[in-house]
């Protein structure tokens, strides 16, 4: 039986109280978690804030960059371990995990152990009242302690997206996986060991949020930053728990994006854009496309063409050949989703493909599968269509011009992604200023520079991470005035 247990100073830590870990294709058990009781987040506080101020601290910039390189190569080296412990955990298929999430989760160390050995400070000559000078310059920090709270669709990529950064800059971090997916935040902690990052620099807490790890961690006054995607509601507890202390959050939280097909788009690429950025990773992706809006000249076309592409997917065991559609998460998530599915019946939609639960063969009949599922004829101001779903579905409906869509596209309280498909350059950057979002994709979706800003507007998110703009969240800045 496997066992994921709290990496708290370098150890594997147990605990009294366990539970199952459960894979979402069959709902066969993979092993049993040690839930960290406040006293092991105290621990593993504690251990973090000596490391930040002894080991950690002591290592030049160059050494501390050598070991996240190190860290990147430790990953590689169990690139096979990694995988088979991110599909066990999510069920997504081995051909997405092997091609994203694990990659990526190495990636994550190598462009921030890079940045940080080129950021510029700033300097300013300042004129005196005595007639002379003053030289002011900028000394980075590390902010501190740093409490990373994770969401379950992209485990180890949106977790290395934060202790990437934040070991970069001189942080230490105590990690909180989602209680979905404990496997490769544990599995790091071996590679950290290996490697020889030294301990209590990087702290993995096993649980869930409230009165659990995630909730004695965000309140613990030893934390000194709280970077944290998930849900905009988890999000606003959070943010409560970090204004005692006064301490600063940086938040990626969720999306209800729209995907925009003007008339003129390259039409074969924008139904392949919209089938990725609606079903990639069974639609559990944040900045996945759920509203999908489409110039009506081709509003029937496209609508026939997305449901092909819905229909084709394949449905199996991640490892199998072509498999390219995965579970849910877990039944409980699968439960939310299909209460929008029901709703979105009860409202009168039109089912153009899906709606339900697919038939799977034993053992996979008890798994969290469901139907990829597309819907047309709902009013705009139906639930299904103003809030957050997080699965494998989209609405479509038509529009006539520009100015319509830009209302409809803004007409939420989120604002993370948006998808746009033209071939008109004007059209692209008018809709680029436009839409009320943090991140907006032309004619691509999903296509990543880590080197810039990341992060939603509205309720989707505070702050921005990415690149040097990671920086303003993991550091403090310093100024140092000398009187010359
Ligand atoms: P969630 O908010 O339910 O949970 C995220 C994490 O927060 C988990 O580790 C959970 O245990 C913890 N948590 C829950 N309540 C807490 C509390 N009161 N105090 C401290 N910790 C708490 O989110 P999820 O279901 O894991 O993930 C799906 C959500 O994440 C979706 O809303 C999605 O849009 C969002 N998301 C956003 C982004 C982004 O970049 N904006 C990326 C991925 C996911
Ligand atoms: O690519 C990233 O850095 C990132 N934060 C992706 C988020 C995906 C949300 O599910």
């Amino acid at each position: 039986m496997n066992e994921f247990k709290n990496f708290i100073n370098g150890k594997w830590v147990s605990s009294s109280k366990t539970f199952e870990n459960r894979n979402p294709v069959d709902n066969s058990l993979i092993g049993l978690v040690h839930e960290a009781g406040r006293e092991d987040v105290d621990a593993a506080v504690k251990a973090a804030r000596a490391a930040l101020r002894g080991s950690w601290a002591q290592l030049k910039v160059e050494e501390r960059v050598d070991l996240l390189h190190a860290i990147v190569d430790g990953i590689n080296q169990r690139f096979d371990d990694f995988l088979a412990a991110e599909v066990a955990d999510t069920g997504k298929p081995h051909v997405l995990a092997g091609h994203l999430d694990i990659p990526r989760g190495a990636a994550n160390f190598k462009v921030f152990a890079d940045l940080i050995r080129n950021v510029p400070n700033e300097t300013f000559s300042t004129e005196t009242h005595d007639n002379g000078r003053a030289l002011n310059y900028a000394v980075r920090v590390p902010r501190g302690v740093i409490g990373v709270v994770c969401p379950w669709n992209l485990p180890l990529l949106l977790m290395t997206w934060k202790v990437g950064p934040a070991l970069a800059c001189g942080n230490t971090v105590v990690v909180k996986p989602s209680e979905d997916t404990p496997a490769t935040a544990t599995l790091l902690g071996e590679v950290m060991n290996k490697v020889g990052v030294p301990a209590g620099v990087y702290n993995v807490v096993h649980g869930f949020g409230p009165d659990s790890a995630g909730q004695f961690l965000t309140e613990h006054p030893l934390v000194d930053g709280i970077t944290f995607t998930g849900e905009t509601v988890t999000g606003e507890a959070i943010m409560k728990a970090a204004a005692k202390g006064v301490r600063p959050v940086s938040f990626e939280l969720g999306g209800k994006n729209p995907g925009i097909v003007f008339a003129d788009a390259d039409f074969d690429k924008a139904v392949a854009g919209i089938a990725r950025s609606t079903f990639e990773n069974t639609g559990q992706v944040c900045l996945g496309t759920e509203r999908v809006y489409v110039q009506r000249p081709i509003f029937e076309r496209f609508v026939a063409a997305l449901k092909q592409r819905a229909e084709a997917f394949k449905l199996g065991r991640p490892q199998d050949p072509g498999v390219n559609f995965g579970p849910l998460i877990s039944l409980q998530h699968r439960e939310k989703v299909l209460g929008y599915y029901k709703m979105a019946k009860a409202e009168g939609a039109v089912v153009v493909t899906g709606g339900g639960v697919p038939a799977m063969p034993e053992p996979m009949n008890v798994g969290a599968w469901i139907q990829p599922t597309i819907w047309t004829g709902l009013p705009e101001n139906s639930p299904v269509i103003r809030e957050e779903i997080f699965g494998p579905c989209c609405h479509i409906a038509p529009f006539d011009t520009e100015e319509e869509v830009i209302r409809l596209a803004n007409s939420t309280p989120y604002g993370l992604a948006a998808t746009v498909w033209t071939q008109d350059l004007g059209v692209a950057h008018r809709m680029g200023a436009a839409l009320d979002v943090g991140l907006c994709w032309i004619n691509s979706w999903f296509l990543r520079d880590l080197r810039t800003s990341f992060g939603g507007a509205k309720q989707s998110g505070i702050g921005r991470e990415g690149g040097v703009h990671s920086l303003e969240f993991y550091t403090e800045l310093r100024n140092v005035c000398i009187k010359l």
